[in-house]
């Protein structure tokens, strides 16, 4: 297990380098240029001042997450070969810097959603909290202001500039089946993983978050069987997933140490979270700690373990705790804490092999 840490960059996010590096055991950076939009081509002169900032501090830029899908891939427009292209010209240039790993999503519109970014948790932490009754009544124009709370950061998929244009992309997106979905996914698979397997890149689907259809859009990413569909479409080591154990799991249907054990040679990179789920449907982010969640986290690493996974990892979202000023479910110390559970774990089984 090769631990990574997500960053958002210079300005961009309130973790300098200087701390990450005193996290143990983290190597790499989970970066992206987050200013550029989907569809354009990463330049390169960009992509290699992320390089010179890293390679200050000893990290590696192996994983990439995100680079978006422009909307009109996932639509299937005539469009949609344009910004293809300019998927393939990014995966060369990322390349160039040694990235190993690109997670992706195929959600139609939203990224992640959350009702509320700081619901308190007993012990006075805050966390991301998922209520579904309100997304089941609300407009989706309602979320934007609760999300994007924060002008000076910019949450990644609620860009201001896409959701400008939200009542022109659910128009877009009106009649839109899951058949239609896969099938655009397939056809984006196709073109993209012969150019990643020549850059020895390996694509890393995140599923669905939620992993249920929410505002009468379809999802494709959120259960084993979509999964086992997906991976299998374009049968190669290069299409792969990104495990993500606090996205999967807010399904209680989900079985995610199954799904490790049925994918584990096409999962580059995985996410570890908790979760603690509700009967109604709701679930709050909590953390890494068995005991504070729903995910059996302790049987999440010994499944990698066993797997012998060698790809990278990061802890996902953590709480709000110490009156850390931060980005909602990217602050330091939670994240750190998390590390230092998942180390225990994975340094417990090396310890006993
Ligand atoms: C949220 C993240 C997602 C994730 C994308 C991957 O915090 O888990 O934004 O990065 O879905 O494409």
């Amino acid at each position: 297990m090769r631990m990574v840490f997500r960053w958002f960059g210079t300005g961009n996010d309130t973790v300098s380098l200087r701390q990450i590096r005193q996290i143990p055991g983290v190597e790499g950076i989970v970066w992206a240029l987050h200013d550029l939009p989907p569809g354009e081509v990463w330049p390169l002169d960009r992509i290699l001042e992320v390089k010179r900032e890293a390679d200050e501090y000893g990290f590696h830029l192996d994983v990439v997450e995100s680079v978006n899908i422009h909307d009109d891939i996932k639509l299937g427009l005539p469009s949609r070969d344009t910004y293809i292209e300019h998927y393939q010209r990014t995966i060369e240039n990322l390349a160039q810097v040694g990235v190993k790993t690109i997670c992706y999503n195929f959600m139609p519109v939203f990224d992640w959603v959350r009702t509320e970014l700081h619901r308190q948790l007993p012990d006075g932490s805050t966390a991301m909290f998922y209520e579904k009754a309100i997304i089941d009544r609300i407009d989706p124009r309602e979320l934007i202001g609760t999300i994007n709370e924060n002008p000076d950061l910019t949450m990644p998929g609620w860009e201001p500039e896409r959701m400008a244009r939200l009542s022109e992309l659910f128009d877009a997106y009106e009649g839109m089946t899951k058949e239609r979905l896969r099938e655009n996914l397939r056809y984006f698979l196709e073109a993209i993983v012969p150019v990643a397997e020549r850059h020895g890149i390996r694509m890393a689907i995140h599923p669905d978050d939620p992993p249920w259809p929410i505002f009468g859009l379809p999802r494709i990413v959120s259960t084993q069987e979509d999964i086992r569909h997906i991976l299998e479409m374009v049968d190669s080591p290069a299409n792969g997933l990104t495990l993500c154990t606090g996205s999967l799991s807010a399904d209680p249907a989900n079985d995610v140490i199954g799904m490790i054990r049925e994918f584990a040679d096409r999962i580059p990179f995985v996410h570890i979270r908790n979760i603690r789920r509700f009967d109604n449907g709701d679930f709050i982010e909590t953390s890494h700690r068995v005991t504070d969640g729903s995910v059996d986290i302790p049987g999440v690493v010994k499944a990698l373990h066993e797997a012998g996974f060698l790809g990278y990892a990061r802890p996902d979202h953590g709480r709000q705790i110490w009156d850390e000023a931060c980005r909602p479910g990217y602050g330091l110390y939670d994240r750190a804490l998390g590390i230092m559970y998942l180390w225990g774990l994975w340094d417990s089984l090396q310890h006993r092999a």
